[in-house]
């Protein structure tokens, strides 16, 4: 069980699924009807040059009905977890309350005979009426909010950093989450974010004083945040907007691409050096540091955990480190998935350079207005598919992709 889990990095034989418990799986991600499956080994992954087929099940048989992507969006939550985040605990939902004041809600959380609180202010909007869309800022919103205030939107501030720290490679085990479930969890930072989201989310629906409307939210967050607000969205499936700011590795941009791009002599951020930078993946994760093709997934289909909901990802083409050429290649892949889906407007890309880190340009404004209209506001019926960035990188998808998108009944 976790509690009982020895961190064993640099051990390259781990046997990582030996070691994880197997009642705090992602009940979200999983519904009952989906098989669970056995998780492999690390030393049984086999390396794959090419960004992994998203359609293909574990079991070797490719995705042939839309209706498939419910079981397969569970296999690929259970890989993403078990190689990549740590597991999202199955808090119970009798372990949430909510109480609001001041503009304030304040979600308390009882389980592993320990109870945990945290505070997240809401600014509300000036139109509209109660209960308004939210926009959930990863410690803060870095979207134009002032515009999305005007809109009806309200913006809620999550405190991850209090939930799991992200100082630096010494912050593993730190932060309520850690005191609620013990300092050895498995949940990176990132993983302990999205289950104190999930949480937020249990406190505003049984808190209506709050005023705000959980069937219509959405999740942004900026650079490290914007990691963070892509597996918010990603393992929880009551969120319809996520929207990733500037994420660079850990966003839309794959561990295979960014390799081959720091290879070609770029300055971007790559996995062996982001496994020693922070916590933001689970500690076993540095075992692929030289060896990112044995990963059984890439960052496209972290993306694609987001299906069929919405996903906008709003990247700058003017900082290198983002490694932005991974990041338009990698989502061009994920938007394959919804694609096969049949909703290819649902997932949107806009690059943009020439503007500050973080600092939406109005250049973008269009496409956050168009998504926010669309699947918070619901009063859109624009069906425009955004995939843009204002560089010239080729996708180049023979040497990415061994698969296209199958023809799905
Ligand atoms: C893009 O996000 C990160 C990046 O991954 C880190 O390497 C760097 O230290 O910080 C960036 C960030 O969060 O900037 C605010």
């Amino acid at each position: 069980m976790l509690k009982s889990f020895i961190s064993l990095v640099g051990i390259t034989t781990l046997v990582l699924g030996t070691l994880t418990g197997s009642g705090d799986k992602d009940r979200a991600a999983r519904p009952a009807k989906c098989p669970v499956p056995a998780m492999p080994s690390f030393s049984s992954l086999t390396a794959n040059a090419k960004l992994p087929d998203p359609f293909l099940f574990m079991n070797g048989s490719r995705m042939k009905k839309r209706k498939d992507w419910d079981c397969r969006r569970a296999e690929i939550a259970g890989l993403a977890q078990e190689f990549v985040y740590g597991y999202k605990p199955e808090t119970a939902y009798a372990a949430t309350t909510g109480s609001f004041a001041e503009d304030k809600i304040t979600v308390n959380v009882n389980d592993n005979g320990k109870t945990i609180a945290f505070t997240c202010s809401i600014t509300y909007p000036k139109t509209g009426s109660q209960p308004y869309p939210a926009m959930i800022g990863m410690g803060a919103s870095n979207l134009n909010n002032s515009e999305l205030l005007k809109m009806g939107v309200a913006i809620i501030n999550f405190p991850n950093n209090k939930i799991a720290e992200q100082l630096n490679g010494g912050s593993r085990g730190k932060g309520l989450f850690y005191e609620m479930y013990g300092s050895d969890h498995s949940a990176s930072a990132i993983m302990a974010w999205a289950w104190g989201v999930s949480r937020l989310i249990d406190a505003l629906e049984k808190t209506p004083a709050a005023g705000i409307d959980p069937a219509r939210l959405g999740v942004t967050g900026c650079s490290r945040n914007g990691k963070g607000a892509l597996a918010a969205g990603a393992f929880e499936q009551r969120i319809k907007l996520t929207v990733p700011q500037e994420p660079g590795a850990g966003g839309a941009a794959s561990w295979r691409v960014s390799d081959a791009q720091k290879a070609a002599g770029k300055n971007v951020q790559t996995l062996s050096q982001i496994v020693g930078e922070n916590v933001w993946f689970r500690s076993e994760f540095g075992l692929f540091g030289k060896v990112s093709d044995k990963l059984p997934l890439d960052q496209h289909m972290i993306a694609a955990l987001c299906a069929p909901r919405a996903l906008l990802f709003l990247e700058n083409t003017s900082m290198e480190w983002l490694s932005p050429a991974s990041s338009w290649i990698t989502a061009n892949a994920a938007h394959k998935v919804w694609e096969a889906l049949g909703i290819p407007d649902r997932m949107g890309f806009s690059q943009i350079g020439g503007h500050n880190h973080c600092a939406l340009p109005d250049s973008q404004m269009p496409e956050l207005r168009a998504y926010v209209m669309k699947f918070m506001i619901g009063n859109s019926s624009d069906d425009t598919v955004v995939m843009k960035t204002d560089s010239d990188v080729s996708l180049d998808d023979g040497r990415w992709l061994d698969w296209s998108v199958p023809k799905l009944k």
